[in-house]
């Protein structure tokens, strides 16, 4: 029996060498240490040993064991640390590579635009208010004299969402709502979204607005034209040059048509300005009295004076974006050029 036990240790041990791989480490394993293994068959053979042997043969099996499993985990060892060196060359990452950069996000031109006319504005002691983007007929119309039926409405395409209810076509029925709440002195610019059934190169559906309102004692047209020559000259740059000619709209009287020198051209004459050298860029004007008192506010003891601008007009002028659409395409391309 002891030379049986000898015999399956060399055997064992000597193929244990041979073991390339997991899988016949594996099978080794149930061959030599396993249920039905040599060593469990030799154990369960024990009751033809003599009694007084089988305390020699039990320890020398257990030896036996003990040896094989030593070297059976030595051998798992080694199988396992070189798996891992493989995997481990499979997925090293080459730390000397260039890594991959991230692209730098960029505001959007009219957001730009927006933000430098707002800075500006609340320097001058502008207040923001926004409002609704849905309004009613009375907020946008109504209570800017332009009545039912007024041949200003055919002037804005409007999105009506059902007769009394539309998508704002101008900011200034935040103006009209904010003169129903505060009360004079007032001096406010409402930014934002508006609506107008409209669309080609230089029209678009939806675009947006800065309009200003100041409402105060013995405020004149002098106060606008000097603001208004300000505010572009910090829009523009200091040796642009304003133009007011007149015009008309029902919620201002006088009213006013503001052109300004080309930014591209500097007044010479460009693709930009059509060879004319200004841009038609905002509408201004002395609030319509009627104005004022349809909100409440007494037209004997205040003025007012108010503006108005597309904002993303004033981008693509500052930008030289030339096609409107391109302001609201989301294109990534156009969008790098302008960072
Ligand atoms: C109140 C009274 C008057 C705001 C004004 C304009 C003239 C004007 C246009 C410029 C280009 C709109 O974006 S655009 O199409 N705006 O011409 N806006 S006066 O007048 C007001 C505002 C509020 C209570």
């Amino acid at each position: 029996m002891e030379s049986k036990l000898k015999d399956i240790l060399n055997r064992a041990l000597s193929e244990l060498k041979q073991v390339e791989n997991m899988q016949e480490l594996n099978e080794f394993k149930v061959k030599y240490l396993g249920k039905q293994g040599e060593l469990t068959g030799i154990l369960r053979g024990m009751r033809e040993v003599p009694a007084e042997d089988r305390p020699k043969i039990g320890a020398l099996v257990n030896e036996v064991r003990e040896k094989l499993e030593a070297a059976f985990s030595e051998r798992e060892q080694a199988f396992n640390k070189a798996e891992l060196e493989k995997e481990l060359q499979r997925s090293a990452i080459d730390i000397t590579e260039p890594g991959k950069g991230h692209e730098k996000g960029a505001l959007h031109p009219t957001t730009r635009m927006f933000n430098k006319l707002i800075d500006i504005c609340v320097a001058m002691g502008f207040e923001v208010v926004e409002g609704p983007e849905i309004e009613t007929d009375y907020y946008n119309f109504e209570g800017l004299n332009i009545p039912k039926n007024h041949p200003s409405r055919d002037m804005q395409d409007t999105f009506f969402i059902t007769e009394n209810i539309l998508l704002r076509s101008q900011t200034s029925s935040v103006q009209v709502r904010s003169m129903e709440k505060l009360s004079p002195p007032i001096k406010i610019i409402s930014p934002g979204r508006v609506y107008r059934n409209d669309s080609d190169g230089t029209h678009s559906p939806v675009f947006h607005q800065l309009e200003g309102l100041v409402i105060d004692e013995n405020v004149s047209m002098a106060d606008l034209k000097a603001m208004l020559t300000s505010m572009m000259k910090k829009v523009f740059g200091q040796s642009t040059k304003i133009r007011f000619r007149p015009s008309f709209f029902p919620f201002t009287e006088p009213s006013v048509e503001v052109d300004v020198s080309c930014p591209t051209c500097h007044g010479k004459g460009c693709k930009v300005c059509k060879g004319t050298g200004f841009l038609e860029l905002l509408g201004a004007g002395v609030v319509n009295p009627k104005v004022l008192e349809m909100s409440g506010i007494d037209s004997k003891k205040y003025r007012g004076f108010a503006f108005g601008f597309g904002v993303d007009r004033f981008a693509m002028v500052y930008d030289g974006i030339t096609d409107l659409r391109n302001m609201f395409k989301n294109d990534i391309r156009f969008l790098k050029q302008m960072k």
